[in-house]
């Protein structure tokens, strides 16, 4: 068969205020420092210009979402609860709509879609494809509109959203890269289990976005 140019796009995962150490976050992550914000913008640039559509995810909660250690009396923040027989991390409130904080902190013209996740407040959503409670957002109608088959992804966090979003595209079969550098995790320990699963379920971890490797793939 004659070589067909793979269509390939970017998912660049929650990269939001409340996550960066940069905006004082409600949730900040290690290492969101505005060097990795820069690093995120100037790559996504750099990808955009290589002609792959590029797609963000947006956490997105009302104040009464059910992941708030807030919204559980007698809970504090990083306790963790059974919630539909699986482990539910309570975090601090963040990302909550319409705040500062749930701003993307990228220039919004570099986007082709905003995919918005966990607006449910009865489920959690560390997925770009769907919540805790099986409902599906718009990432792969966007994806197969434009004849995406192969996606990038990096962002925050690693070992949640990070994780959770290229694991379903593997699951929904799409060809995944996943970009280390460009990514942070909450923690270290699970931040390198989570690399070790994606890797096991076939998604290609790259340190950084060489253009050749992403192309090559295959
Ligand atoms: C995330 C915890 C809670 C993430 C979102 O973007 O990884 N983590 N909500
Ligand atoms: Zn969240």
């Amino acid at each position: 068969m004659a070589q067909e140019t793979m269509k390939i796009g970017v998912i660049v995962v929650d990269v939001q205020g409340d996550f960066t150490t940069f905006k004082n976050g409600s949730l900040a992550v290690e290492g969101t420092d505005e060097a990795y914000l820069k690093a995120v913008e100037e790559n996504t640039k750099k990808l955009k210009a290589a002609g792959f559509p590029i797609y963000a995810t947006q956490d997105w909660h009302p104040r009464n979402h059910i992941s708030f250690f807030t919204n559980h009396s007698g809970k504090k923040a990083f306790d963790v609860i059974k919630l539909n027989n699986r482990d539910q991390v309570l975090w601090p409130p963040h990302c909550v709509q319409e705040t500062s904080g749930a701003e993307i902190l990228l220039d919004k013209r570099l986007f082709n879609a905003v995919v918005k996740k966990g607006m449910d407040s009865k489920f959690d959503s560390y997925s770009g494809f769907q919540d805790d409670g099986g409902k599906i957002t718009e990432m792969d109608r966007s994806l197969k509109k434009d004849r995406i088959k192969r996606v990038v992804i990096y962002g925050i966090a690693t070992d949640y959203c990070v994780r959770a979003t290229a694991l379903d595209a593997v699951a929904t079969g799409y060809q995944v890269i996943m970009i280390k550098n460009l990514s942070r995790g909450v923690a270290p320990d699970t931040s390198r289990k989570a690399i070790e699963e994606m890797r096991a379920k076939g998604v290609v971890i790259l340190d950084d976005p060489d253009l050749d490797k992403i192309k090559a793939l295959q």
